[in-house]
């Protein structure tokens, strides 16, 4: 068993996660609409800390300015009671049909001008309510055939896109940061800015570059075969790490948005060991389905396991570091030597090629003969993660 959760562990959950009713490619809703106010009530009991929205999941598309702010006003009151924050907004570019080619990089401009229209708006409510963090997933950026879509074109509007906003949200001294989400595909045959990695260059040609960064999902970089540990690393490293979709994934399929922990458990591990020990202090958000098998007693069970689930790979992670038998290995296998620098400080070209150890009295041979002991490590880690340690 693992200790409850409590709001200084900063959970967050997507209203859209609960909430789906679970209609799917061939079947449809297995479950009942869930009322927003009772999925603040519902998560905050569970412990979590906040709950992010996309706008249509809290104001219906096409409701009327009376409607809207009466749909806002119980949401507000039933965060009041409860405590829950909101961290991060999202706006759906996604569902109407009207976006069947996108939305900032549709080919029809009409439609583009209408998509900055609904993610300002947008911004002005992630503003009102607090958030720190704006999402932008891009699902229907992209194309299923490589006649329909100048790529290049389609940067450049998305660069105008993101900039816009983003400068938006400066002359309004929002404090936001926007955080773009890759996925490779689905709904869309292939999706723009497939991975943080695509992600991260985009940005890095940004005019507003210092309050973009990444939404990496689990699931959404182990669909394209990656390495999530890796991505967030680099994220982390160039400072871009704004938010995280943590749920669950089992290889290269369809997006599964599995329970945290129920796809591959050992990246699943390394990965909460990362945001542990890496310096990330920011929301711990699940961006997952819960099954169709499941009725409403399911789904909060499943708001539970995530939890859960994150909870026991930080108390497993912790248990790992602790370890003097993991620490001799981390030694052995020379983990902490990397963060020292190749070079001396201040050595130039000429003082390495100098340097007759680095080279002329350097035994390659020699070298290759150590094992680098990694087996082991992983072992140990799997030891501590099954709890055998
Ligand atoms: C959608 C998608 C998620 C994104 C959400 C944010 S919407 O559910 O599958 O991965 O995070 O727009
Ligand atoms: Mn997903
Ligand atoms: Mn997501």
């Amino acid at each position: 068993m693992t200790q409850a959760p409590t709001r200084e562990d900063k959970f967050s959950f997507g209203l859209w996660t609960v909430g789906w009713q679970a209609n799917d490619m061939f079947g449809s809703a297995t479950r009942g609409p869930l009322d927003p106010v009772e999925a603040v009530h519902r998560l905050s009991d569970l412990g979590a800390w906040g709950i992010t929205f996309h706008d249509d999941d809290l104001i219906p598309f096409g409701s009327g300015d009376a409607e809207r702010s009466r749909h806002l006003k119980r949401f507000q009151a039933a965060l009041a009671e409860t405590g829950l924050v909101v961290p991060m907004v999202t706006t759906n570019l996604f569902s109407h049909p009207v976006f069947k080619d996108g939305g900032l990089t549709s080919n029809d401009r009409d439609v583009r001008r209408y998509a900055l229209r609904k993610v300002l708006r947008n911004l002005d409510l992630a503003a009102e309510l607090g958030a720190s963090t704006f999402v932008l997933w891009g699902g229907r950026e992209g194309s299923e055939t490589d006649a329909a879509k100048d790529v290049r074109a389609a940067m450049d509007r998305y660069r105008e896109g993101i900039d816009f906003l983003a400068q938006y949200v400066i002359d309004q001294g929002y404090g936001l940061r926007l955080a773009l989400e890759p996925k490779p595909n689905e709904p869309r045959g292939d999706i723009l800015l497939p991975t943080v990695g695509h992600a991260l260059a985009f940005i890095s040609t940004l005019q507003n570059h210092e309050i973009v960064g990444v939404n990496p999902e689990v699931g959404h970089e182990q669909m394209a075969g990656l390495n999530i540990v890796h991505g967030i690393g680099q994220a982390l490293w160039q400072g871009k790490l704004f938010h995280i979709d943590l749920n669950g994934q089992r290889g290269p399929r369809f997006d599964q948005d599995l329970v945290f922990g129920h796809g591959d458990v050992l990246s699943s591990f390394f990965l909460v060991d990362l945001l542990e020990h890496g310096g990330y202090d920011g929301p711990r958000h699940f961006d997952y389905k819960p099954l169709r098998t499941e009725n409403m007693d399911g789904v909060w069970a499943s708001a539970e396991a995530n939890m859960a689930s994150y909870l026991l790979f930080a108390e497993r992670a912790r248990a790992f570091r602790a370890d003097p038998e993991v620490q001799a290995a981390l030694a052995d296998a020379l983990v902490p030597e990397l963060a020292t620098p190749t070079l001396n400080e201040g050595e130039t070209a000429a003082d390495l090629l100098a340097d007759r150890s680095a080279f002329e009295d350097f035994d390659p041979d020699k070298a290759a003969e150590r094992g680098y002991g990694f087996v082991r490590l992983s072992q140990l880690a799997l030891e501590h993660l099954t709890g055998a340690r």
